[in-house]
Formats: structure tokens, sequence, C-alpha cells
């Protein structure tokens, strides 16, 4: 994406899942922004955002992070939020694995505590390693966790998968994490 529409992304990505009220939106219980008013308000509060630059970011965006609602008339952060948002997803079955990237910095911390959630709403996790590497690198020298997604569900953990495909989860209890993964290749 151009420079002007990774800001404008970002821009979304933080009135649509943290501070709608920085510039005096409002989201409905189920995180769904009208786009008239979201325009309006982006553009009074300095952010030039028209209806043809937002479908272009919904379309494109590399991880489908925004969603528009059947009649195209409201938009929602399709997951990433740290304010109280009811995305409706029904509970559903996870893979037997699945992958969580971190700095190694947290590691130590993240095997002693297991994973916690932080100021968002859920622990996001990746189905691949190279995602979850990726993901990891946001903070600093990436590691990647394994989490035994099929066994934590058996033992009664709820598991959602949004509609970008990335796996929401409360917490992962530290008994559930494998640190080295046995499949990545030391290093990874
Ligand atoms: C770490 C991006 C210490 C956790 C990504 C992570 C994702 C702990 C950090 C989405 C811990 C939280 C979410 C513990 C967890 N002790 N540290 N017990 N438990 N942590 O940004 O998963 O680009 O809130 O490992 O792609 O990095 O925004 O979560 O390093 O999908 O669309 O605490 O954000 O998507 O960091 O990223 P974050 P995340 P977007």
């Amino acid at each position: 994406m151009q420079p002007a529409r990774v800001r404008q992304s970002r821009f979304l990505s933080r009135v649509l899942r943290h501070a709608p009220a920085s510039i005096g939106l409002s989201l409905d219980e189920s995180g769904w922004a009208d786009v008239d008013t979201l325009l309006a308000r982006a553009r009074a509060n300095g952010m030039p955002l028209d209806r043809a630059a937002l479908d272009e970011i919904v379309a494109l965006n590399d991880k489908q992070r925004y969603a528009y609602d059947d009649a195209g008339t409201r938009i929602r952060a399709v997951q990433g939020h740290s304010i109280d948002v009811d995305l409706g997803l029904v509970p559903v079955e996870p893979p037997e694995r699945l992958y969580h990237g971190t700095a190694t910095r947290f590691l130590q911390a993240i095997l002693r505590d297991g994973l916690q959630r932080g100021r968002r709403r859920h622990v996001h996790l990746s189905t691949d390693v190279v995602t979850a590497k990726r993901v990891g690198a946001r903070h600093g020298l990436p590691a990647v966790l394994g989490v035994r997604a099929h066994a934590m569900h058996t033992a009664g953990h709820l598991f959602h998968r949004a509609e970008n495909g990335v796996w929401l989860v409360e917490s992962v209890p530290r008994a559930f994490l494998d640190y080295p993964v046995p499949e990545i290749d030391a290093g990874a």
C-alpha cells in the first residue's frame, strides 16, 4: 500500500480498535461504526479519508483488518480490540497446534505465567510459524511458542477465529505451551 494508505490504515486501527472517542466516534456493542460518520470525524480530526480510500484499505489491507457490513454502511475491525466489543464469533474447534510470536525478552515471563491478553481482549494465535514470527518481530527479536490448541479446547478453553483467520483465546496456561517448538529448527 502507498504511504498515505498505510497512515490511514493505522488511523483506522486506532479509532476502530482502541480509541474511537479520540475523534468523537462511537461504536456499537459489536464494534461497528457508521461509515459516513467515521469519514466526517476523520476529516474533522485532520485525517483526509474518503469512501474510495476506505474501500481500497478494506480490500487491500495486508491482514484484512477491517470489514464492511452487508449493506456497506458500517465498518469495523475484525480483531485486535482493546475496547470491549462483542464480535459475535461462535466458538470453533481449533487445530492440533497454533503458534504465538513474541519477543525473546518476554519468554521468561510467558513460560512462568502463560500467555496473557494484556490490554487487548484476546491472546492472538497464528496458524503458521512464519506469520507468528512476523508478529513477534514487531516487539523485538522474535521467538515462536507452540500452543497445544486442541488439548486446550478439550480442557474447556474457548477458541474463536476472526474473519481474517487470526485465532483468539482468552489466555494460554503455561501447561499448553511448547518452547522451543519441536518442529521449528533451532533459531526460529
Ligand atoms: C506478550 C497484530 C509478558 C505477547 C498482530 C506480546 C497480532 C506477555 C505482547 C495482533 C505475556 C502483547 C496482536 C506474559 C503475552 N508476560 N509478556 N505473561 N503474555 N505477552 O501487540 O500478539 O498488525 O498486544 O507475547 O499481527 O503481539 O495490529 O499482541 O508480545 O495479530 O493487525 O505481550 O496485533 O495485528 O502485544 O499482536 P500485543 P500480539 P495488527
